[in-house]
């Protein structure tokens, strides 16, 4: 069919470019997560306590998907790491080539860890690749345990997930800690954090996470040109 044909040379032509991307990320020793989820989860709050707890340890970089507003990249700045904020204009996620062009915008010899937050929303962000080394969706005990039947693909696509507002746990229906039975029902092995970006719980273990991982990506990192 057409419409099939058409849909692969797009997500094609994504590829292509994120296969440049990856290479460029690495030859600058930077190690990129995207980060998937529901509005409201707290990707945004996850980055800026990323930035207090490794801020002075790493040069970080945001690249921020919102359709409307750079509220969130003022965030980020507030919080005090280079933002960079794409709006997709009612874009659903984003795509290799909005993060080429934000790319332009930052001194990447600086950047040793990149986050991206996609636009908010548990469909189609896992699709697209965005030369990413760890794709990571955050769940929100809020937003109810089944959530990983219903999007099922997103999850089996993660390679970790971070189940925030645990300090809501007290005050939400059972049904709310199923949230991690379930989703590594839909991807058995699942990386799973279970954190509070409120009162800390599960933070410190994140952070020693992701130094290990931008620690390895310096170790075998290229040049840093
Ligand atoms: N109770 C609670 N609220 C949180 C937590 N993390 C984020 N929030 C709140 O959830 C809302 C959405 O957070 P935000 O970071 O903007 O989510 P995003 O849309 O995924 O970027 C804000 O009001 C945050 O203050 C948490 O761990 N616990
Ligand atoms: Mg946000």
């Amino acid at each position: 069919m057409t419409v099939i044909s058409v849909k692969k040379s797009v997500t094609d032509a994504n590829d292509r470019v994120a296969q440049v991307l990856r290479t460029q990320f690495l030859s600058h020793g930077i190690w990129v997560l995207n980060l998937i989820s529901a509005p409201g989860a707290g990707k945004t709050a996850l980055i800026e306590k990323t930035i207090e707890g490794l801020g002075s340890d790493f040069g970080i970089g945001v690249i921020e998907g919102d359709p409307h507003t750079c509220l969130d990249s003022d965030r980020i700045h507030r919080a005090g790491a280079e933002a960079i904020q794409i709006n997709t204009r009612g874009g659903c996620h984003l795509d290799a080539i909005m993060i080429e062009n934000a790319l332009g915008k930052i001194h990447l010899p600086d950047i040793d860890l990149l986050f991206i937050e996609n636009v908010g929303n548990l469909l189609c962000p896992a699709v697209w690749d965005l030369g990413q080394d760890c794709t990571a969706v955050v769940s929100s005990l809020t937003e109810g345990g089944d959530k990983p039947f219903k999007y099922p693909d997103t999850f089996a696509r993660a390679d970790l997930l971070l189940i925030n507002k645990m300090d809501l746990l007290p005050h939400l229906p059972g049904s709310a800690s199923l949230l991690k039975p379930n989703a590594l029902k839909i991807h058995p092995g699942l990386t799973v954090f279970e954190i509070s970006c409120t009162n800390g719980t599960g933070l410190l273990q994140w952070y020693d996470w992701i130094r290990t991982k931008v620690e390895q990506r310096q170790k075998t990192g290229g040049c840093r040109a």
